[in-house]
């Protein structure tokens, strides 16, 4: 019993080696992925809308933690197992380390833009487990043979060969945590002084009620979606935007002739395809950028190419109609959100922001390329896992306060949420309790049709007992909220969110 534990630890030891290995490679590489990471993003672009849905119904924004987590676990089971194979015979295990490394290789292989370097991680990982192992079966006879794994051929594995194995794959990994802070990224980025905009917006200001959402959204509270299993680190130093694809003027800008541009500053509420009726899945910002109509001009589109493909640094892609980055909102490539350098994970340097289009179809973050192509000619990375090709939002309302199941005492409260319908704007939003009429909310000042608007309703003479909350809004064509519920596949969430409480 107890030689298998040992083994089973020796195959988790020479897998831990590799991992660490691999790692350590991958960030003195660069730009190469760590090999649980590449793998990790192989499954992520492979699996089925249905459980990417509910892997990010389930887990939230921990989804990719949970990813990467389940990936360990199996790691760990594969390695044991490998260990407890080569405590029989050596071949097995040195194959399933050749097969782990293969596996990484190949998906590293896969990821967009991969040279052919980037398989070296896994490479390097699985020739320094192969050593580890070696290292192991050839442990001499004299060690303690309580703690030992006899082997067939007169050789064994000892427990302290496997601490060695650990220990040497744990110093691979303090040395990596030492080099990931090396790249600079974020010392550059807080050294960024980003200038005054040319054109600055006017600022709204919100309602304070508790428990309704800020009109504005501080960074660390605005929702994140993305593909990304660790954050593209790009140094704005060494960034270039390219403008390509069918324009009669190709541009290459840098992070500073950006900066050297005339900015603007809006006030822009971003949401997401995915938001369910009554969901979190919308932020608004102030964001500063460079106006993105100005730089199609100097490239000059040629009159057939409809779409402008925007590529981020991992290679996602997103497309949108040129026509609508052209036809006088505010699309920007923005370099700020709510006074400062573009947080990380927002996709720093540079990333779209486009007023009234869902974000998988405007909002590229680590933004490194615009191709202009048309819808014909290219499906970007959502389109084709068979999301929509465009995406306007649909009008949404959310009741923030008071919240669900909560109980309201006193005959009287104060009913509050947001609404939005970015760039046709919020006209009108509505309550009514129980089957009742409805009713006009008092809404918010709002300084443009591209934000949210917070609403506010004063309820009073409440009777005793439950009651169901339900609110509608109407944009600015005059649209109403529609009552027919349907799911965000494959171009955004309708229906009316309602709240059911108790009044004490
Ligand atoms: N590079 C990259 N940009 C991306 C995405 C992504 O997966 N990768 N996701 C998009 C989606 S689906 C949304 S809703 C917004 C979310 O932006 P946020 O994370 O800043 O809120 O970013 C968009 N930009
Ligand atoms: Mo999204």
């Amino acid at each position: 019993m107890r030689e298998r534990w040992i083994a089973a630890a020796a195959g988790i030891g020479c897998a831990a080696v590799a991992v660490a290995t691999g790692s350590l490679v991958a960030l003195a590489t660069g730009r190469a992925t760590s090999p649980v990471v590449a793998v990790g993003a192989a499954v992520v672009d492979v699996t089925p809308e249905p459980v990417k849905d509910f892997a990010i119904r389930m887990f939230g924004e921990a989804d990719k933690a949970a990813l990467l987590i389940g990936i360990g676990v199996l790691l760990v089971l594969i390695a044991a197992g490998i260990g407890l194979l080569a405590q029989r015979r050596p071949w097995p295990g040195y194959i399933g380390l050749a097969s782990f490394g293969l596996l990484g290789a190949v998906a590293a292989w896969g990821r967009p833009g991969a040279q052919w370097w980037w398989a070296l991680p896994s490479l390097v990982g699985a020739l320094a487990a192969a050593g580890a192992l070696w290292f192991l079966l050839r442990r001499p006879l004299d060690a303690d043979p309580e703690d030992s794994v006899r082997l067939p051929p007169g050789r064994r594995v000892d427990r302290r060969g496997v601490l060695f194995a650990f220990a040497a794959a744990g110093a691979a990994g303090v040395a990596g945590v030492g080099l990931s802070g090396r790249d600079g990224v974020s010392e550059a980025r807080a050294a960024i002084r980003l200038p005054a905009p040319a054109s600055p917006g006017p600022a709204g200001t919100g309602l304070d009620i508790p428990g309704l959402t800020p009109y504005i959204t501080p960074k660390a509270d605005f929702y994140r979606v993305d593909t990304a299993l660790v954050i593209p680190r790009l140094h704005p130093e060494d960034y270039v935007l390219e403008i390509g694809g069918r324009v009669a003027r190709p541009l290459r800008l840098s992070y500073a002739d950006l900066l050297d541009r005339p900015l603007i500053e809006r006030e822009i509420t971003l949401s997401c395809v995915s938001n369910q009726v009554g969901g979190d899945l919308a932020g608004n910002a102030a964001w500063l950028g460079v106006p993105l109509a100005d730089l199609l001009d100097e490239a000059r589109p040629e009159s057939g190419a409809d779409q402008v493909v925007g590529h981020s640094a991992d290679g996602w892609t997103c497309g949108t109609p040129t026509a609508v980055c052209r036809d006088g909102r505010d699309a920007m490539l923005a370099v700020g959100m709510n006074g400062e350098p573009l947080p990380l994970e927002r996709g720093f340097p540079v990333r779209m922001i486009v007023p009234g289009l869902y974000g998988y179809v405007s909002a590229t973050k680590w933004l490194v390329r615009l191709e202009l192509s048309s819808f014909d000619d290219f499906d970007p990375y959502w389109v084709r896992r068979d999301w929509a090709a465009e995406a306007p939002v649909k009008t949404f309302s959310r009741i923030d306060t008071p919240k669900p199941l909560s109980t309201v005492g006193g005959g009287e409260a104060t009913v509050a949420g947001v609404a939005w319908a970015q760039h046709r704007g919020i006209a009108e939003v509505e309550v009514r309790v129980d089957e009742g009429a409805w009713q006009t909310a008092e809404l918010a000042p709002v300084v443009s049709a591209d934000t949210w608007r917070q609403w506010r309703w004063r309820w009073t003479g409440i009777t005793p007992g439950r009651h169901t909350l339900q609110v509608r809004a109407t944009d600015n064509t005059g649209q109403t909220q529609p009552e027919e519920r349907v799911p965000p596949f494959p171009d955004g969430a309708t229906g009316r969110h309602s709240v059911v409480i108790t009044a004490s």
